[in-house]
């Protein structure tokens, strides 16, 4: 396993769609160790592998406090299969925005398909912060960010502090 760099705006990779995966094999298996202990160093609760700029269509997700013993989850070409109309309103940040955390609405439930780490196709509903947190990343998988969803004035204010915190 391996620690890798996570990508920040502005770099051009966050806007790139990911494609699908043909299937979970040993060597996406190994992808996913790496992305979760990235996550896990960040610290973070999610993280899409284009942050770690592999363009591939998975998530790693962990939502467990602190205390609580860990508790990873893998997400392979996930997809939403409905969301509600009831909104949720969310105080998110993401590691490659590092610093900058706004309110983004979001449906409050989704019910998503996807296969999991030993690629076996897995239905599930998500509400609360799992509905905040796979929302988040699955729009990494299309290039979306969190700020993409604020105004255009936050946006860019929010990429000058990161650039300024980079430059620091
Ligand atoms: O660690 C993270 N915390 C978080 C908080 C609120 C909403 C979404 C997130 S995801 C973020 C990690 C990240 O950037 N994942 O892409
Ligand atoms: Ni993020």
């Amino acid at each position: 396993m391996a620690i890798r760099e996570i990508l920040t705006v502005p770099h051009p990779a966050l806007k790139q769609v990911s494609q699908p995966v043909a299937g979970v094999d040993d060597a996406l298996r190994a992808l996913m160790d790496d992305m979760l202990e990235t996550m896990y160093d960040a610290p973070g609760i999610g993280l899409a592998a284009i942050q770690i700029g592999e363009p591939h269509r998975v998530i790693v997700m962990d939502l467990a406090r602190e205390e609580e013993p860990k508790a990873p989850r893998y997400f392979v070409n996930p997809e939403i299969l409905w969301s509600s109309e009831e909104t949720l309103g969310y105080e998110e940040g993401c590691l490659s925005v590092p610093e900058y955390f706004d309110e983004v609405q979001r449906p409050s439930k989704v019910r998503l398909r996807y296969l999991n780490y030993q690629g076996e196709t897995v239905e599930e509903d998500a509400e609360g912060l799992f509905a905040v947190c796979i929302q988040h990343e699955m729009d990494h998988l299309d290039g979306v960010l969190f700020i993409d969803h604020l105004s255009r004035l936050k946006r860019e204010q929010a990429v000058k502090k990161v650039k300024k915190l980079r430059a620091a």
